[in-house]
């Protein structure tokens, strides 16, 4: 057995199933292992920014890691801003990084860098295997630190040489540790905080944002008044009709301070405090009031479902509390596209249990309390602001969930950046529906050039303006084998969301937006 076998039957015996790839020759030895072991699905992305993408769309949906396979230092860095939105959410995963034979390696061949170097920007946790019969216990030990609370990176760099020599067999799987629990102390001191009646928020992120964490936090806020807040990009969150209605921090900073004015108490519950997402001359970064004390109920590693049901206890909270509801009632809007009739259309006829990626940038800044009332569903976005996210995340999480409808909300902008995705889901016949807001233009981007103080000149309709040529996306989507049409209104749109909601396989709608004249 080669050393690639005993990591691919390591990676097998541990539970990773899928295998998302954009190998070279490096990397020939897992092709080959791969080739004879049965029990790794194998799922090409035709660029690492696609490969990354998935796996981190996987992970989020299926609640462990997928294995990458990528080529060298340059592989790994074509990656990395994929790499970077999954480190943010902390989905756990495995890249496996061929490179240079270590004999070959002082030659300087033309693919040597410093993949080390790379890897540790993006991973937790980075090791080169130099030894062939240790690469299946370096294997195990990279599912391990993957799948360790929250959530891990795991980068593990095989030489050619390393892959191709006798190992010894498989590892064994080896023990991942739980969550840890919050401290009842803890408990009691945050007890006592929302107990003093003061205006008081709790920031959710990672499980609370489940529907069990959602449902403890609901018992605390009907108990203490405490508001609920959600993260400006959700890792993943259950909502829709009969869950609790929990709306994010806001992305521009003066709406943020004005929705936490006057806080005098904020809990974080596997969240961070809420920094702006820029800084900008004048403002503050953090978007709570200068004298709000922030109390921690529980780090991102620990059981935050725990400690919210332990806390909605601690409280005298009764067990089962009425839900509060928000949010306009799903209804096919008619007329040209704008984000929140959008929302409230996009609710009235979404699939029940669809998964919704995110990564519409402003087209989508109106549909999150739009779709409160949406079927039940969950939410991913890109957590780290890197953009490109949706179109893969979207196919992994429809390959970590077969029997979901996956709805793929994409800026034309950020779409372009990762448009090969589309390619995979036609390959693997996945049950996708890709919405593309064809606006034409950066828009995000003359918003904070304005927010800056500054008025568009040459340079920024240059740099901000996407059309001339304008983007064809259904031909775009049908040169990758993915169907497509063209809408123009938001009853177009739901005759044609409907239509392909109603048949298996992916599907592309692209709404043209009326050109953005530039403010
Ligand atoms: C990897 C990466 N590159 C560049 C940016 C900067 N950036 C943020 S949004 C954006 C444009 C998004 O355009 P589009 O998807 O069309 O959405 P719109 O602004 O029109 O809503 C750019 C270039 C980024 N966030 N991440």
């Amino acid at each position: 057995m080669t050393g690639a076998e005993s990591l691919i039957c390591t990676l097998i015996a541990s539970g990773v199933e899928i295998c998302f790839a954009n190998p070279g020759t490096t990397e020939m030895q897992f092709v080959v292992a791969l080739d004879k072991v049965e029990g790794m699905r194998c799922v090409l992305g035709m660029a690492e920014g696609i490969v990354t993408g998935c796996a981190d769309g996987y992970a989020r949906m299926a609640g462990k890691p997928a294995m990458t396979l990528l080529h060298c230092g340059p592989g790994f860095a074509n990656g990395i801003s994929n790499l970077h939105n999954a480190r943010r959410a902390n989905s756990p995963m495995v890249n496996i990084v061929g490179d240079q034979a270590t004999y070959h390696r002082p030659f300087d061949p033309p693919l040597a860098a410093d993949t080390e170097g790379l890897a540790r920007t993006a991973s937790h946790w980075v090791r080169t295997s130099s030894l062939a019969k240790q690469v299946s216990s370096d294997a195990a030990e990279a599912v391990q630190v993957a799948r360790t609370p929250p959530g891990r990176i795991a980068t593990l760099i095989v030489p050619a040489d390393v892959a191709w020599s006798e190992a010894s067999g498989p590892a064994a799987p080896l023990k991942v540790s739980s969550r840890p629990q919050v401290e009842p102390e803890v408990l009691r001191t945050v007890a006592q905080v929302l107990r003093s009646g003061e205006p008081s928020i709790l920031f959710l992120n990672g499980e609370a944002l489940s529907e069990p964490g959602l449902v403890a936090a609901n018992r605390i806020a009907h108990a203490t008044g405490a508001k609920l807040r959600a993260p400006t990009h959700v890792p993943r969150m259950a909502r829709g009709r009969g869950r609790v209605p929990v709306d994010r921090v806001p992305y521009v900073v003066d709406t943020a301070l004005q929705a936490f004015a006057g806080l005098k108490n904020a809990i974080l519950v596997g969240a961070k405090p809420p920094a702006g997402f820029f800084a900008y001359p004048g403002k503050p970064s953090l978007m709570t009031p200068k004298d709000c004390p922030i109390y921690v109920l529980a780090e991102p590693d620990q059981d935050a479902v725990a400690a919210l049901q332990g806390l909605a206890d601690e409280i005298g909270a009764p067990r089962a509390v009425p839900m509060k509801q928000e949010g306009p009632e799903p209804q096919i809007v008619s007329g040209p596209f704008d984000s929140a009739g959008f929302g409230m259309t996009l609710a009235a006829v979404l699939p029940e249990n669809a998964v919704v990626c995110d990564d519409a940038v402003t087209s989508g800044r109106q549909i999150f309390p739009a779709t409160f009332n949406a079927p039940p569903h969950d939410w991913i976005q890109s957590t780290g602001g890197a953009i490109g996210h949706g179109f893969p995340c979207a196919t992994g999480a429809a390959l970590a969930c077969p029997d979901r409808k996956v709805v793929c909300l994409q800026g034309d902008g950020a779409g372009m950046f990762t448009l090969q995705a589309l390619w995979t889901q036609a390959r693997e016949k996945l049950d996708v529906v890709n919405v593309v807001f064809a606006n034409y233009v950066y828009k995000i981007l003359y918003g904070e050039l304005r927010a800056g103080g500054a008025i568009p000149g040459h340079a920024s309709d240059t740099f901000f303006d996407i059309g001339r040529p304008d983007l064809d996306w259904v031909r775009m989507a049908e040169g990758m084998g993915v169907e497509a049409a063209s809408v123009e209104t938001l009853e177009g749109f739901a005759d044609t969301f409907r239509s392909a909601c109603g048949r298996r396989g992916p599907f592309l709608i692209e709404f043209r937006i009326s050109p953005f004249s530039p403010p």
